[in-house]
């Protein structure tokens, strides 16, 4: 699973990526209510520190668990091991933020508190590291990963789903995996990172730009003690992460096709409304008026929303007005562009006046498009 590949280049670029045999690891693991857990994973990482003869650190970040946890990690009487309480923030990928940017070794380690992660991984990671990976991922989902029996249909069903969805952004077969190594120079350079949501991997995946990502198998074990946090709200908050990463890897790629999904809602509207006027008995230019109204309204707030969410604290009334104009100008093209190609000489068949509407729609569309963009909901013009 393991791909070497080395760094060329700049020396003093390569000594200080340099990952090797005797490097430090620090390793961070975000808790919030794990006191159970701590005195185990402590013990596990003790034995690993003894007979891999590791320079180790590891960073507790709580939230404030109050259930004795900070007491478990001073119990412990490790001098390697720490606790950060936070009071102020919540949330799991934040927590890790914090323990990699207070962490001191040049080697970084993620991962959970309740055990379901092997410590014995952690020099493999490190072998990945020195070989030039830029990231190891504990994965569950290569050759030789392997989870405990008892994950039911809809448990597996949700992890698979969750990774098939990732994949555009990632070719990792488990970058939902909480347990992954990394450099700290890379995690420094590492711009825009979103602290919310569960899936901290996938983040820094898509956010450092990784090249060269290595996937060690694990065996993940179910937890024992004290609760899963994984609730359904943090899985529909994966929905919203999964667009925003969608959106800064693809922007003007996911910009068009959200417009385009928001076009074809408004043909629906359209006819909904067309149907419903109709059938209250208004004439039929009125019903055809309302219909396209209708549906401009709400492609307007669609596309305001959704579309180019970064916008929708502009001034509404004023964009209303530029995206009228905008649709106006857009029909014109359509129209001029299906009459040039109808005059146009071709070989005359009965589809060609079709043909050349589509292509009317698509010149009226793109326009409407870039205006929309461009201009109705362009970027400076945003004041929160
Ligand atoms: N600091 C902090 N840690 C959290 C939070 N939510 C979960 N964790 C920790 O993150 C790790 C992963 O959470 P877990 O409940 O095991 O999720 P699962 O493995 O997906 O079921 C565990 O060590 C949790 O204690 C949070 O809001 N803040
Ligand atoms: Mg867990």
């Amino acid at each position: 699973m393991l791909e070497s590949s080395s760094f060329s280049g700049d020396p003093l670029e390569t000594e200080r990526r340099a990952i090797n045999a005797s490097s430090g690891i620090s390793v961070i693991i975000p808790t919030y209510q794990e006191v159970l857990n701590i005195p185990h994973i402590l013990s596990q990482l003790d034995a690993l520190r003894r007979a891999a003869a590791l320079t180790l650190e590891v960073i507790f970040v709580d939230d404030n668990s109050q259930d004795g946890s900070a007491e478990a990690v001073a119990a412990a009487g490790f001098d390697w091991a720490r606790m950060i309480v936070r009071t102020d923030e919540r949330g799991l990928s934040s927590a890790v933020i914090a323990g990699f940017r207070a962490a001191r070794y040049p080697m970084l380690v993620c991962m959970d508190c309740d055990l379901s992660h092997p410590v014995q991984t952690i020099p493999l990671m490190r072998l990945g590291l020195s070989a030039g990976q830029e990231m190891v991922v504990g994965s569950r989902y290569v050759p030789g990963g392997t989870t405990d029996d008892d994950w039911g249909i809809l448990r597996w069903l949700n992890s698979v789903l969750a990774t098939v969805l990732a994949r555009p952004l990632t070719n990792v077969q488990d970058p939902m995996s909480g347990f992954f190594a990394l450099r700290k120079v890379d995690f420094d350079a590492a711009h825009d990172l979103n602290p919310v949501g569960y899936k901290i991997a996938l983040e820094l995946i898509v956010k450092c730009g990784f090249g060269t990502i290595a996937e060690v198998p694990i065996h993940f074990s179910d937890r024992v003690h004290g609760q899963s946090k994984l609730s359904l709200r943090e899985q529909l908050k994966y929905l919203q992460h999964l667009r925003r990463l969608y959106l800064y890897r693809f922007a003007n790629a996911m910009y068009v096709a959200q417009f385009l999904v928001v076009g074809l809602s408004g043909l629906v509207v359209n006819l909904v409304v067309l149907s419903l006027l109709l059938a209250l008995g208004l004439p039929e230019p009125a019903c055809l008026a309302g219909g396209i109204g209708v549906s401009l309204i709400s492609n307007f707030m669609l596309n305001r929303r959704f579309t180019f969410s970064y916008a929708r604290f502009g001034p509404l009334a004023r964009q209303f007005m530029g995206f009228v104009s905008a649709s106006a100008v857009g029909l014109v093209v359509n129209y001029a562009v299906a009459l040039a190609l109808r005059d146009a000489d071709w070989n005359t068949s009965a589809l060609s006046l079709h043909i050349a509407a589509l292509c009317g729609v698509a010149a009226g569309t793109a326009f409407n498009f870039l205006g929309s963009r461009y201009l109705v909901f362009r970027k400076r013009h945003i004041r929160r």
